[in-house]
């Protein structure tokens, strides 16, 4: 049997990006974010390409029914899930502390942190009963630093930083591996998210230095997944080779 990898926010970037790696590597893949006729899109090419099998299950991370009846609704084999990536997420907007939207607000810490503290209690059980599994949230350089005109997306990945710290300790009972995974500036839709569809600030944000790519960010969080048993990554940082950390790039 194929082992089974669950993507959270796999309609793009780096969770699109990991469905592609892992189905080339022969997981079956559980695929979720909100747009359904991407999902089904991306299931049909996994499957056509990769000959895997590919679970849909829509739903929007923040509402916690539906992530407890989604989870809940799996079935069979499909229950036996080897890799969670937390990876569903987003920033809106690039506002000063006492200028910034509050529902702006609500939606990254709702997404960003509730939407994993769900999934990952969601999908919990199923790796406990097995006694083993590993779980991949991810974080960002502004887990690790922040910046101006940054403050709650950057609270937000501070939190998920201390969670993933939190979980690995509670959950070394269970064989549970923790991995956060902390990207610098990747080009994926991530910036047209934030400014909300303005095609100039987004591109903006990667001029004069090569960003990631979604492949790069895949590439290591599937390398994670490829140690020994008795091996764990914990904590690591990827930047593109001219960002020094959230705060220092060398443009050209
Ligand atoms: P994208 O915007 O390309 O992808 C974000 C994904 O998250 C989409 O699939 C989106 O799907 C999904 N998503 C957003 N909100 C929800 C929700 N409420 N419920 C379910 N799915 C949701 O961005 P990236 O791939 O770049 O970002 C992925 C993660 O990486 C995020 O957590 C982000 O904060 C983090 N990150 C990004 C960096 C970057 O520079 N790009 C750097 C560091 C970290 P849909 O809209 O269909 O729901
Ligand atoms: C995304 C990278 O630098 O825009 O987490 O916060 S940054």
């Amino acid at each position: 049997m194929n082992k089974i990898v669950f993507i959270t926010g796999a309609t793009s970037g780096f969770g699109e990006a990991c469905a592609l790696q892992f189905a080339e590597a022969g997981y079956d893949i559980i695929i979720n974010g909100r747009r359904e006729d991407r999902l089904k899109q991306l299931k049909k090419d996994l499957e056509e390409k990769f000959s895997v099998r590919v679970l849909s299950l829509p739903f929007d991370v923040s509402n916690r029914d539906a992530v407890f009846s989604a989870v809940d609704g799996i079935a069979g084999d499909w229950r036996n899930i080897n890799v969670l990536i937390n990876n569903a997420g987003l920033a809106l907007g690039r506002d000063f502390f006492d200028e910034a939207d509050l529902d702006e607000w609500d939606t990254m810490m709702d997404t960003n942190v509730k939407g994993l503290l769900y999934v990952s209690r969601a999908v919990l059980p199923l790796m406990i009963s097995q006694n083993k599994g590993h779980i991949i949230n991810l974080g960002s350089v502004a887990a690790k630093e922040v910046y101006e005109r940054g403050n709650v997306y950057c609270a937000s990945k501070f939190a998920v930083d201390a969670l993933s710290k939190s979980m690995r300790i509670d959950l070394l009972r269970h064989n549970i591996k923790v991995t956060a995974i902390h990207p610098g500036a990747a080009e994926t839709e991530f910036s047209l998210v934030r400014f909300k569809g303005d095609a100039a600030k987004a591109n903006a944000v990667y001029n004069g230095f090569k960003p990631l790519t979604a492949k790069d960010v895949a590439d290591v969080i599937f390398y994670c997944t490829t140690v020994p048993e008795h091996v764990c990554i914990n904590d690591l940082v990827i930047c593109p080779s001219q960002q020094a950390d959230a705060i220092y790039f060398h443009k050209e």
